[in-house]
């Protein structure tokens, strides 16, 4: 049996426009997502958010069946422009009651409320008039919303997350273009990345100052980070790794914990990359409570070999692989989800212990981990083994690494229910609810039965054979 530390936070997670649907209901404005997937040839389906999971209305059947399972801690995002429909302004009460009477019913049902408040959903009206991220003048709007949420929520919430993983918005939104906003470009990432740290830093600096000594609440980003594995043990390799890991993670964890921008970024991006004034460093560095990670693959980098082969992910490969000189590529034994992104649970205990070596021991929350898989309902229930063997296998490293040192205070697992993955529309299931688009019912996969034992036991004994425990590539030695 594998126990986890007492207090231990277990939780699943979701996002506002993935599962609330209800888009023009309730006096809320259109995202920048709205938008986005309204334009044709964004979304390999050709869905939308609009209805989604309908969460929006049927959020009550949902908090008492999160606390029929258990359920300890959720982590959900809000809609900035259900709370300002145009994102600054006059404040919204249909959006305010939305939220406040979640968090009511999630508390009532011994569910700790995780908020995060930007889950890539931008007012559509700051990205016509503003620019969006690329306008600096965005992080002092953020920071207004910010403390509308804190003065109407932050009596009952007491952890919040500033962003969810501004590597996808710079990246995925700015570099590659296909997420919202949709730009393509090799110097926008790192002036939306800059403005969102700098957003970061004044929202936290507000919560500080006039919220937190009351409220005595929790405040942190939640970043995104594959592992990078060396290919060879040649120093070359090795140092590519790095520079992956220093591009993908680095860029936003070391102005958190060190004020600046990593010297491998600075080198390579030169002119491109924005400086930090004297006053947002101050403000930007230690402006988190605790660490949180989103992590779901690993890949090997080696530095790049021309005319090599270079698997390329659905997603691109973790940054603009020009500046970083990476070459990524995956085992050949490794299994993959039906994300394409291969299954390598040590690749989560030795990015922690990376995290825990580079930034001087921080609590770390996993605020995502999980898989899709190709979920198919028989007999009223969705028998999903690989999710299962995926959960014990990620879970085992994850407390491996506890066991190793690292201050790993929770996890919250992706996602409670299918929903909208983004440019995939309904294409992949992360859920452990398995959800019916034309009616809406949810029906529990045999994941969550297994998740709730684990919260139930705080532990779980492992599962023997499990298909995804013994991944190779190690090191890779050849
Ligand atoms: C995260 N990548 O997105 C998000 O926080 C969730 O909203 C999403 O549903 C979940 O992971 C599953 O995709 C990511 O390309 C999207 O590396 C893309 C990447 C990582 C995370």
């Amino acid at each position: 049996m594998i126990r986890f530390p007492r207090q231990f936070t277990w939780g699943t997670a979701t996002s506002s426009y993935q599962i609330e649907g209800a888009w023009q209901e309730g006096g809320k404005g259109l995202s920048i997502w709205d938008a986005f997937t309204h334009t044709p040839g964004k979304i390999i389906d050709g869905s939308t958010g609009d209805v989604s999971c309908d969460h929006y209305h049927r959020w009550e059947e949902d908090c008492d069946a999160m606390a029929a399972m258990g359920l300890t801690a959720y982590r959900f995002s809000l809609a900035w422009s259900r709370i300002l429909p145009t994102g600054r302004g006059a404040v919204n009460p249909e959006g305010i009651r939305f939220y406040s009477a979640l968090i009511d019913r999630l508390l009532d049902r011994g569910i700790e409320p995780w908020v995060t408040l930007y889950h890539w959903d931008l007012p559509l009206t700051l990205q016509l008039e503003m620019d969006g991220w690329l306008s600096p003048g965005l992080a002092s709007v953020f920071r207004d919303y910010a403390a509308v949420c804190f003065e109407q929520f932050g009596d009952r919430v007491k952890h919040w997350i500033t962003f969810n993983e501004p590597w996808v918005v710079a990246i995925l939104g700015h570099g590659q273009g296909i997420f919202a906003p949709g730009r393509v470009s090799t110097d926008e990432p790192y002036r939306a990345a800059h403005t969102i740290l700098r957003a970061h830093g004044q929202a936290v600096r507000t919560y500080r100052d006039r919220f937190q000594p009351r409220q005595q609440g929790m405040i942190g980003m939640t970043n995104n980070c594959d592992w990078r594995e060396p290919l060879t043990r040649d120093r070359d390799d090795a140092a590519a790794a790095e520079r992956a890991v220093e591009f993908f993670l680095g860029w936003f964890a070391d102005p958190l914990y060190r004020g600046e921008y990593p010297d491998c970024m600075r080198e390579r991006v030169g002119g491109r990359l924005p400086v930090f004034t004297p006053d947002d460093r101050t403000m930007i560095t230690g402006s988190q409570d605790f660490f949180g990670l989103n992590h779901y693959t690993t890949m090997f980098a080696a530095k790049t070999r021309p005319g090599a082969a270079v698997e390329t992910t659905p997603f691109g490969n973790g940054g603009i692989a020009e500046d970083q000189d990476v070459q990524l590529s995956a085992h050949p034994a490794w299994q993959k989800t039906e994300m394409g992104w291969s299954i390598v649970p040590w690749g989560v205990r030795k990015l922690l212990h990376w995290i825990d070596a580079r930034y001087g021991h921080p609590p770390v929350v996993i605020t995502e981990n999980g898989c899709a898989f190709p979920d198919v309902p028989s007999g009223g229930t969705v028998d999903d083994q690989r999710r299962i063997a995926f959960l014990d296998a990620y879970l085992a490293e994850i407390h491996r690494a506890i066991d190793e040192g690292v201050d790993l205070r929770g996890y919250f697992l992706w996602s409670l229910m299918d929903n909208f993955e983004w440019s995939s529309g309904f294409t992949r299931r992360f859920g452990l609810w398995h959800v019916d688009y034309t009616t809406g019912v949810r029906t529990p996969k045999t994941s969550a039965a297994w998740f709730s034992g684990v919260i139930a036991e705080n532990g779980f004994v492992p599962m023997e054979g499990n298909p995804y425990g013994a991944v190779p590539g190690e090191p890779r030695h050849d």
